[in-house]
């Protein structure tokens, strides 16, 4: 798949021997959306397979599939963070039945994992169960955690989202379903809150996030993601739901970086996703400048690799490349960023 000019353009700059460092850096992918990273070939071969078997539906939904794969194809251009959205209609049509979703989940922690030079050593896969005529909620937990137990512990795992636009019910449903599972030593480490940054009221999650932690689930919540997100609701989610990370963290006020500091609550940062979707101008006013003057726990992550068309080897030459193009740290200043993912793991 081609890469977004950012990803490219930093890969590109890099020496032999840069490369070769940020391949055999131990390193941990603690932020991906199973529906947002698959690649692109196999979502291809999936929309054959779907289109064929739908073709004699009355109502031709395979049209909107496939206008949906071919703009993830010539690649996406957003003009603001809320268009991300809308991709996942036609991704979710590909994965509504158990056989898709563990089709899908297998592509991705192939694509982080496996051959030659994997992208990481560890995986924390993150997926947002979903019921369909096919499936229900913990049908499809079940399809992605066979794929993720294929991997040793130390490998993968599987972090539950819950979706910022869901019902209570059906979040407390999730979050009960990753609690039991976890109480059956199957591979779920954590919850996640997720879904457009501006939808629903958090305060009927609360109790569910809150359970889920003292149930020893890891909590993690994409927070502050872009500026029109409310102080107070920033301020209730440090407090309340009690994370121990945070996804993307781009518009903290001052009070929020005091608790961040005060509490160690390490901050997932998806560079090229965060400049897609124009929530942060450019490299240079990127807030991981902030943490990495203040020695803060950071995890550099993907996000959606699909649509940001990127990887973590090209987040990471994000780091080490020249300004512009990347933020021109040394090898030994990334080397302690990819400990830090590491280190930052939810435990099992
Ligand atoms: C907020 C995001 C996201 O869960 O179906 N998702 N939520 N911010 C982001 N950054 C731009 N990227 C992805 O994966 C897709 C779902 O993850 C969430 C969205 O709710 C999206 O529908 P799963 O596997």
């Amino acid at each position: 798949m081609s890469l977004s000019s950012y990803a490219s353009e930093a890969l590109s700059s890099l020496s032999d021997a840069q490369l070769t460092f940020l391949q055999g850096l131990p390193k941990a992918e603690l932020h991906a959306h199973l529906n947002g990273s698959i690649p692109l070939d196999v979502l291809q071969e999936m929309a054959r397979d779907y289109i064929s078997a739908h073709s004699s539906d009355l109502i031709p939904v395979s049209g909107v599939v496939q206008k949906g794969v071919e703009n993830l194809t010539k690649g996406v251009v957003l003009n603001e963070i809320h268009d991300f959205f809308g991709l996942f209609p036609a991704i979710y049509a590909l994965t509504s039945s158990p056989a898709t979703v563990a089709k899908a989940a297998r592509a991705v922690l192939e694509s982080f994992l496996d051959g030659s030079s994997p992208q990481c050593t560890y995986m924390e896969l993150r997926s947002t169960p979903r019921a369909t005529d096919l499936m229900d909620r913990h049908g499809y937990l079940q399809a992605v955690l066979g794929e993720v137990e294929r991997y040793p512990a130390g490998q993968a795992a599987l972090i539950v989202s819950i979706d910022r636009r869901m019902d209570e019910a059906i979040a407390e449903e999730c979050v009960n379903l990753a609690i039991t599972l976890k109480q059956q030593r199957r591979r779920v480490v954590g919850i996640d809150l997720c879904g457009d940054p501006l939808a629903g009221d958090l305060q009927r999650f609360v109790k569910h996030f809150q359970k889920a932690k003292s149930c020893g689930l890891g909590v993690t919540v994409h927070i502050a993601e872009t500026a029109d997100n409310p102080a107070s609701e920033t301020d209730d989610l440090l407090r309340a739901f009690a994370p121990s990370r945070l996804g993307h963290a781009t518009f903290l006020d001052q009070e929020a970086m005091r608790i961040v500091f005060e509490k160690d609550i390490a901050v997932e940062i998806c560079l090229t996703s965060n400049l897609l979707c124009k929530t942060v101008q450019s490299l240079e006013d990127h807030h991981i400048r902030f943490y990495l003057e203040r020695n803060h726990a950071i995890a550099i992550c993907t996000d959606d690799q699909l649509p940001f068309r990127t990887n973590l080897t090209a987040e990471y030459a994000l780091l080490l490349a020249k300004p512009p193009l990347g933020l021109g740290l040394t090898q030994d200043e990334v080397k302690k960023i990819a400990a830090m993912s590491l280190s930052r793991r939810f435990s099992q």
